[in-house]
């Protein structure tokens, strides 16, 4: 059974997944109609695994007794300066819902809740996976800055990476 405490932390991160899902769709938008549609599918497919994320809390809450709320999300921004500009809002954006989901360890092992603790470790791995990952990408857009063809083939190269680990 779930505290109080520890059910309403996993509710604002049922939110905060719900609110990258839509960020990231915003995104994917915005890049499908500049031009980057290798990035765009990158983004698609990261807004879906998002959703995936948000999804597996709101089952966790049903199942261990707590009732999920299903949240109100504001409005993404539509736009956005440069690809570079995007995966630098991703990385700040990742590393925000890292230290979220640390906070949540830490409520668990205050209260001794090992099974959320368990159930949490994934989403340390994910995030780790997910802000390397834009760090990367980041690095690579940094080093090619607004050179049109590297940025052409760089873009290939994300549509690639989208079926992979987007
Ligand atoms: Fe759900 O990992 Fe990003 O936000």
């Amino acid at each position: 059974m779930l505290s109080k405490t520890i059910e309403s932390k996993l509710q604002s991160q049922i939110e905060k997944e719900a609110s990258s899902s839509q960020l990231y769709l915003a995104m994917a938008c915005w890049a499908d109609v500049n031009g980057f549609s290798g990035a765009a599918s990158f983004l698609y497919a990261h807004s879906d695994e998002e959703r995936m994320h948000m999804l597996k809390l709101v089952k966790f809450i049903n199942e261990r007794g707590g009732h999920a709320t299903v949240p109100a999300l504001p409005k993404p921004t539509k736009e956005f300066e440069t690809l570079q500009a995007v995966f630098k809002s991703i990385l700040e954006h990742e590393i925000l819902v890292t230290a979220s989901i640390n906070d949540i360890i830490t409520a668990c092992l205050k209260e001794n809740d090992h099974t959320t603790n368990n159930f949490m470790q994934w989403y340390i791995s994910e995030q780790m996976e997910e802000e390397q990952l834009a760090r990367s990408i980041l690095d690579k857009l940094e080093m090619i800055g607004s050179e049109k063809s590297s940025l052409y083939m760089f873009d290939k190269d994300l549509e690639a990476a989208s079926k992979t680990h987007a």
